[in-house]
């Protein structure tokens, strides 16, 4: 059912998850393409492995709190999508993060690989651009504003391109 309310007087709507402060670099894309589209967001650094308790609670509580989309970045053994996924309902997009052993390798397999019953929806290594705009088409179909957005951002990339021809 579309969302009447505009977006700026909603709560957070999109929950990104970092496995570490470490992540935080690479997560910054995300936050500004949430801004561009004017979604609220919040951001916790909470690890599946450091804070399980925490990142456990945060999960199953994220829907009763008024989020409908959670991206969740983790490196190396990156757990984190995938434990979350299994907390809730909502879609969750992993951001594999470039990790110093494998070049983020080791991040893409391990969120990428879930096993059936537990989708995780997995951008390309450090594409945290790419999964802010997921999180945004997810929620184009409750929010009419969002789609309007999304549009005339498909548009500006068209235009871009092609104003690249001289
Ligand atoms: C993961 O381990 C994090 O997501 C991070 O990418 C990686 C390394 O974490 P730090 O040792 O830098 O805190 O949990």
């Amino acid at each position: 059912m579309p969302s009447k309310r505009k977006l700026s007087e909603e709560r957070p709507l999109v929950g990104i998850m970092l496995g570490s402060v470490s992540d935080l670099k690479q997560v910054e894309p995300a936050k500004d393409i949430l801004k561009e589209f004017g979604v609220p967001f919040e951001l916790k650094i909470l690890s599946a492995h450091r804070t399980p308790d925490y990142a456990m609670k945060y999960a199953a509580e994220a829907e009763s709190n008024g989020l409908e989309v959670i991206i969740a970045a983790a490196g190396g053994a990156a757990h984190l999508p995938g434990v979350v996924a299994s907390k809730t309902l909502l879609p969750v997009v992993g951001i594999p993060i470039r990790s110093k052993a494998l070049n983020g390798l080791d991040s893409l397999l391990s969120i990428v690989q879930m096993p059936a019953g537990i989708p995780v929806a997995t951008v390309a290594i450090d594409g945290a651009a790419n999964a802010a705009l997921l999180a945004v088409a997810i929620m184009a179909a409750k929010h009419p504003e969002l789609r309007a957005k999304l549009r005339r951002y498909r548009k500006s990339l068209e235009e871009k391109v092609l104003n690249a021809n001289v």
